[in-house]
């Protein structure tokens, strides 16, 4: 089996904008969602002339995988990310606390190994240097374990790669919460890398003394997924 493919699954029911604003709006952030950055796509895809526009294919080419169907849910009140390992401090971080970290938005192309890709994603979310301040990783602390809570998906990023200035946690993806199916309600984001070392639903990260393989390195990928210079590319 191919980093991809996986039967694609219905999606299931994405958490509404409302009950996103609600959670952003519990008293721990102050940063509204959308406003200004919903007007920018209307903007960028007005600004296409004619003919390029209608060339534009509906939506986008997303293809959506998982390895254990069906997708787990998202519940905001009970969701929780572990961060543990050689840390001084655990954390137990809330969902409203994750938004709550520096906000930081990017645009990055994605890739997958299998071929297909789509190109500028808008993500919304954290980096790694904020996410990990208050548990305070040890001296020896050299990289990532990620764990989703789709089992047994995890993979690893070591702390240089990860200190990349566009790797990110994401929650947000085209101005919206992210989808179910894309990871809700939060995966890693490394677009110098392809998809694969990206783990949706992330519920726990491990930090470790060493980079461990993940699940497509069990299964013969590369550890280090450089676009264009890995997997024999
Ligand atoms: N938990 C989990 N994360 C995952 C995968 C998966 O199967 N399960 N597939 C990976 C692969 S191979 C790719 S290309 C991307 C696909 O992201 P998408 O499903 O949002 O399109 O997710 C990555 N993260
Ligand atoms: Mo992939």
């Amino acid at each position: 089996m191919r980093p991809g493919e996986h039967d694609e699954q219905p999606p299931g029911r994405p958490l509404g904008r409302r009950a996103f604003l609600g959670v952003a709006g519990l008293g721990l952030t102050s940063l509204a969602w959308g406003g200004a950055t919903s007007d920018l796509f209307a903007q960028s895809t007005r600004l296409l002339p004619e003919p390029v526009r209608a060339l534009v294919p509906f939506g986008k080419g997303w293809r959506i995988y998982a390895v254990d169907p069906p997708h787990p849910t998202f519940d905001p009140a009970t969701w929780r990310l572990r961060i543990e390992g050689l840390v001084e401090r655990p954390q137990t971080l809330t969902y409203a606390q994750l938004l709550a970290l520096p906000r930081v938005r990017q645009t990055s192309d994605f890739v997958c190994v299998t071929g297909w890709s789509v190109d500028d994603v808008r993500w919304t979310g954290v980096r790694f240097d904020d996410l990990l301040a208050a548990a305070r990783p040890l001296p020896i602390a050299r990289a990532l374990r990620f764990e989703s809570a789709e089992e047994p998906y995890i993979d690893s990023l070591t702390l240089r790669q990860l200190s990349e200035p566009d790797a990110m946690l994401a929650y947000g993806m085209d101005d919206e919460p992210l989808e179910r199916k894309h990871g809700a309600p939060a995966r890693v984001v490394m677009p110098k890398m392809y998809g694969y070392k990206g783990v949706k639903w992330l519920r726990k990260i491990v930090v470790t003394d060493r980079v461990e393989d993940g699940y497509w390195q069990q299964r013969g990928y590369d550890r280090d997924a450089w676009i264009d210079d890995s997997n024999g590319r």
